[in-house]
């Protein structure tokens, strides 16, 4: 039997998210993957090909920093990652992004799955006005109350390993992300959006288990790189169940 309680991704306090779809020079890469940041994640909400997203695997591979693949679209399901994230959106009544497309994956792909390095995630987006969102139809216009059922249901009901907290293209309610953070009794949070400067980072870092940084990382590489330590140099304001 195969044991699923290996949480190859427990110990990221910071990842940096690549979208296949954009482009990075070899420099920008290199200084990315050589940052200290703890693993590099590719996703991206549309445009993910095999193609784009097996070119951008393979130069990441060249650095030892861990790397892991969010599984959106059958099409761009690369094996060689060293971990595999499988999205399930919590706040769309389409059935599509919470268990449609994940179930024809298995039916299509379910006997080459790498479950020891395969982890799914419940997505919460917050931001209407990100691509997932729309794509997905999520209800991201979500009231505190509302936000922390959708937690519980995650962590408690669902005992889902990740909950990811996903304002993409806009800085969120930290106050709410701190919240969620203390209602959960074991899944690993995930906070990404509008991080573009180290206070942001640290800020966020404060308030959940791991900090995701995409955007910035295109419009201003310097800023990214400073959310590293700005990142390993915060400890969680409250620790788990001490609320
Ligand atoms: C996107 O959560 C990540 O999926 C990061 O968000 O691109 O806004 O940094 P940003």
């Amino acid at each position: 039997m195969v044991r699923m309680d290996v949480q190859w991704y427990a110990g990221w306090r910071h990842v940096f998210k690549l979208d296949p779809e954009r482009s990075i020079s070899d420099e920008e890469l290199d200084a990315i993957c050589m940052s200290g940041t703890d693993a590099v994640l590719v996703g991206g909400s549309s445009g993910v090909t095999f193609e784009n997203t097996v070119d951008l695997m393979a130069r990441i591979r060249r650095y030892a920093v861990d790397c892991a693949l969010e599984v959106s679209t059958m099409d761009a399901a690369v094996p060689g990652f060293d971990g595999y994230f499988v999205p399930l959106v919590l706040n769309t009544s389409q059935a599509e992004w919470i268990n449609g497309r994940q179930t024809e994956g298995l039916q299509a792909f379910g006997s080459f799955i790498p479950w020891e390095e395969t982890a799914a995630q419940g997505y919460i987006i917050l931001n209407g006005k990100a691509t997932a969102a729309k794509l997905t139809g999520a209800h991201a216009e979500l009231n505190e109350e509302q936000v922390l059922a959708h937690v519980q249901m995650a962590d408690r009901l669902m005992r889902l390993p990740v909950i990811y907290l996903e304002y993409s293209g806009r800085y969120g309610d930290m106050a709410l992300v701190q919240k969620a953070y203390d209602t959960i009794a074991q899944a690993q949070l995930f906070y990404g959006g509008g991080i573009d400067s180290a206070e942001k980072a640290s800020e966020a870092a404060s308030a959940c288990d791991t900090v995701v940084v995409g955007n910035i990382i295109y419009a201003d590489l310097q800023a990214a790189l400073a959310t590293v330590p700005a990142v390993h140099n915060t400890i969680r304001k409250h620790a788990r169940n001490e609320a």
